[in-house]
């Protein structure tokens, strides 16, 4: 309880303290303990919690997680806030999303939300599971801090059981999307700073020896038969059984420094974007049991050549930001199936999730239903490459996102970048990225948007060395102007590994004002369109093209009559609903070489 005492003693502090927040940026929620959650039942937290913006930090400054719920009648302290009354928000969402005056707010906001009747048992653990709060999320429980997680867009976990009673508990947020020097993106990107938890807010329920992890994967060592399982369980368990029971395969393993590690040879049928066959695993440790549908697929490079099982694959792409005009960043099964539906109209069989991880159903659903994806880490353009506290964020993030994600099939490339400028500081942080990767995950490729010297017409970026694939933004028709220049910069540069177009494109928007000919018309981009894809077949460096983007989607500086607030180089309008002309030369260019009958 907040006596007066308290009040008075924190009054003085609590205005000029500036370095206030240090003791909340412990980021002690991190890829470390994030649980694996295939199987396991989920008590949600959506819905409505008491919600207020807090532009000063007065609820960090005053403490107002020290509040209890009172009448306002029995308090007798002055009080800024009260977390039990006044407005509320529903979780998830972005409150960009929610009232037109919270539009451009980036600051602190606070959640608080009751869990009534909770029921422990003295034999489990109660983890609090987050699947995205923008940017940094502070957890406080019963009046408690008891940590934070930094980074916009992965999941992270609490362990509660020590913290939680039986009956009533008040569980508080504090969310902040303030754009500054130690995350990633930095203060500058060409998308909209969406914030809130707009993510799904759980509860999860584990016995007391538990599996934290389970990595299961085909070895890329080109027998295409021989599946690595790695489980990690913490407790006390000494073995854990693992099952693959549509190929036979039922082990019991035993857990050596809280890990089971083995990989056996079997008769598989593979994974692939024509026949997303998954296999039902199982993994069981104690009384814990978790499962997983994995596909089995091998992506391999062979000098300029992508493969997929062998088999030369060429990548027909599209990007694509997670947007919506009602939900803002939040998004729904509803809204990805589409997503999906939009890229295989267009003969997709692959799309760049730029720039951050998008929602994990995104990845599940491409398992299930065929396509390839790209994934990336907001490490976009400038970045505080030096500052340690930025190296530390990048790489959670980073290990997040594949922890998350590694026993999805359709997940071939692991992008640790775009377009960041080539410094001695950045090759350092790259390389310590990609190294970090390919040690989590041996079965996939890694990647980045490089650099280009134009002077020179050359790819010139030292990182190009350290990937498998080389990623090419070019603007030729907008930013840039000779398409010749494309055939120039693949001579010049003699690529010995693939190179894919990870961005081309133009805008082209389709409103009343909007010019009809010359740039931001449908037609001006409709024709970029059309010489980009008549290039492509000349560009023999190229193993697949994934022009900038799907759909059109907010973006703060793009602020000409046009734009209005959009980037609208989307190849369908922002509403989802109305294609645009170059979606159809798009379309017809991917089934021709669909057919193979582009030469
Ligand atoms: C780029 C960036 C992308 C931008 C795009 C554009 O090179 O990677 O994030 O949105 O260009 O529209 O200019």
């Amino acid at each position: 309880m907040l006596e007066k005492s308290d009040v008075a003693e924190n009054a003085i502090e609590c205005l000029h303290n500036e370095q206030y927040d240090r003791a909340y940026n412990l980021q002690n929620f991190n890829y470390q303990n994030l649980l694996f959650t295939g199987g396991r039942e989920k008590e949600s937290l959506s819905g409505e919690w008491r919600f207020t913006l807090d532009l000063h930090d007065t609820g960090l400054r005053q403490k107002w997680f020290l509040l209890e719920k009172r009448d306002p009648e029995s308090r007798c302290d002055p009080y800024d806030y009260d977390p039990f009354a006044g407005g509320t928000i529903t979780v998830p969402s972005c409150w960009q999303m929610v009232n037109d005056k919270w539009f451009y707010y980036e600051g602190s906001a606070w959640y608080t939300r009751e869990i009534e009747n909770m029921i422990q048992n003295p034999d489990e653990r109660i983890f609090l599971r987050i699947g995205a709060a923008n940017y940094d999320c502070k957890i406080f429980i019963n009046h408690q801090f008891i940590g934070n997680h930094y980074g916009g867009s992965t999941p992270f976990c609490a362990d509660l059981t020590d913290y939680l009673k039986q009956g009533s508990n008040t569980l508080m947020l504090c969310v902040n999307n303030n754009r500054t020097t130690d995350r990633l993106p930095l203060r500058n990107n060409d998308w909209f700073n969406y914030g809130g938890l707009y993510r799904e807010v759980e509860l999860i329920r584990t016995p007391k020896t538990y599996i934290r992890d389970l990595f299961v994967y085909l070895v890329p060592d080109g027998n295409y038969n021989r599946i690595a399982v790695r489980i990690a369980v913490e407790g006390e368990s000494t073995t854990v059984d693992f099952t693959l029971a549509e190929a036979g395969v039922h082990l019991t393993l035993p857990i050596v420094d809280g890990y089971a590690e083995t990989s056996f040879v079997t008769d598989i049928e593979l994974w692939s974007p024509e026949q997303p066959k998954r296999y039902h695993v199982t993994a069981s440790a104690g009384r814990d049991w978790v499962h997983d549908y994995v596909g089995f697929r091998q992506v391999d490079v062979v000098g300029t050549d992508i493969r997929l099982n062998g088999q030369s694959l060429y990548l027909r792409g599209v990007n694509c930001h997670e947007d919506d005009l009602l939900l803002g960043k939040m998004t729904t099964e509803e809204d990805i199936r589409r997503r999906f539906r939009d890229a295989k109209e267009l003969n997709c069989n692959y799309l760049r999730l730029a720039h951050y991880p998008h929602h994990e159903m995104v990845a599940r659903i491409a398992d299930e239903v065929g396509l390839l994806l790209w994934e990336e880490i907001p490490n976009y353009w400038a970045i505080d490459f030096n500052n340690p506290a930025t190296q530390r964020d990048a790489h959670n993030q980073l290990m997040e996102l594949i922890v998350r994600d590694r026993n999805r099939a359709s997940v071939i490339i692991w992008s640790v970048g775009n377009e960041n400028a080539d410094t001695d500081e950045r090759l350092q942080f790259m390389t310590m990225l990609i190294k970090a990767a390919r040690e989590a995950d041996p079965s996939r490729l890694i990647s980045a948007a490089c650099l280009v010297n134009h002077a020179k017409m050359k790819i010139e970026d030292r990182l190009a060395e350290h990937l498998d694939i080389i990623g090419l933004n070019e603007y030729y028709g907008w930013y840039e102007e000779h398409f010749d220049d494309l055939i120039e910069l693949g001579k010049n540069s003699s690529p010995t590994k693939p190179v894919v177009i990870t961005e081309t494109g133009a805008e082209g928007v389709l409103s009343p004002h909007a010019p009809k000919t010359g740039p931001f018309s449908e037609r001006y981009m409709a024709d970029v369109y059309r010489k980009q894809t008549a290039y492509l077949p000349k560009l023999d460096y190229v193993r697949g093209f994934t022009p900038w983007l799907l759909y059109d989607y907010r973006s703060e500086r793009r602020q000409n009559p046009f734009q209005q607030g959009f980037n609208c180089k989307g190849l369908i309008t922002a509403d989802k609903r109305i294609r645009k002309e170059a979606f159809y030369i798009l379309r017809d260019f991917y089934q021709q070489i669909k057919e193979g009958s582009l030469s």
